[in-house]
């Protein structure tokens, strides 16, 4: 049984995540400021509740820094709460992709389910062996692409809302994902975790890197459009 309380990480994979837990509430700081002289009915309180998503993230990289929730099994430092992190936030930023073309709810639902279940099987990926090790690892590619399949293909057929603004920003963040959450399965696979490709650190710091830039640039380009949300309600 993984020994999950007694804190272990190494010096400087702690020192990279605290920087990893400077970066997001530097995000959350920004918007915070950005937002300083608005109105929580101006449309911004519905745009406020994504800030949770850095939120968790900042709280998980504090507890990473200081080796809680971090076991070893089969050898292999696992991180706890990055995947807690991943489980909670990931799913609400493929869900609100759906949800800014206000797509059916039952869609967003199945987005987000696939969305978990990469990450679930993820785990189970990381801290097993063998063919289970290859079993789930091919589990959650395959509901890593079903996910972007209903991304790509469903959400705009089901997009029930499409002023050009929506659609804007719509494109602007389903591309991010898209594009940057790539990387996380070839980091996977290049990490000790995979074929030892890339060092404890250099995963570690790739890691970060990636999670930073997956959440605070996406606050920030809602930020950016959260007028869509004023008078104009979503109806889901
Ligand atoms: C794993 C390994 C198993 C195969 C696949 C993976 C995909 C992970 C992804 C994570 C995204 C995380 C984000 C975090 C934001 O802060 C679990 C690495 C497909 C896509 C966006």
């Amino acid at each position: 049984i993984p020994d999950v309380l007694t804190p272990s990480v190494d010096g400087l994979s702690s020192v990279v995540y605290g920087v990893g837990t400077l970066g997001m509430l530097l995000g959350i700081a920004v918007v915070g400021w950005l937002l300083r002289d608005e109105t929580l009915d101006s449309g911004s309180g519905r745009f406020r509740v994504l800030l949770v998503i850095p939120a968790f993230a900042a709280l998980s990289y504090a507890s990473m820094t200081f080796g809680i929730g971090v076991f070893t099994i089969n050898g292999y430092d696992v991180e706890g709460m990055r995947y807690l992190d991943w489980l909670v936030t990931t799913p609400v930023l493929v869900g609100y992709v759906g949800h800014v073309v206000d797509v059916d709810r039952s869609v967003v639902y199945g987005a987000a389910g696939l969305d978990a279940t990469m990450i679930l099987t993820g785990f189970v990926a990381t801290t097993t062996t063998g063919m289970l090790r290859w079993g789930a690892f091919a589990v959650s590619s395959v509901a890593f692409l079903l996910m972007l399949y209903v991304m790509f293909v469903q959400y705009p057929r089901r997009a029930n809302t499409t002023t050009p603004e929506r659609k804007r920003l719509f494109l602007r963040l389903r591309n991010q994902v898209g594009v940057l959450w790539l990387l996380y399965p070839v980091i996977w696979l290049a990490s000790p975790v995979g074929f030892g490709l890339v060092s404890t650190l250099g995963t570690a710091m790739l890691v970060t890197f990636m999670d930073v830039a997956a959440k605070v640039p996406y606050t920030w380009v809602v930020h950016e459009h959260r007028g869509i949300f004023g008078t104009d309600r979503v109806s889901n």
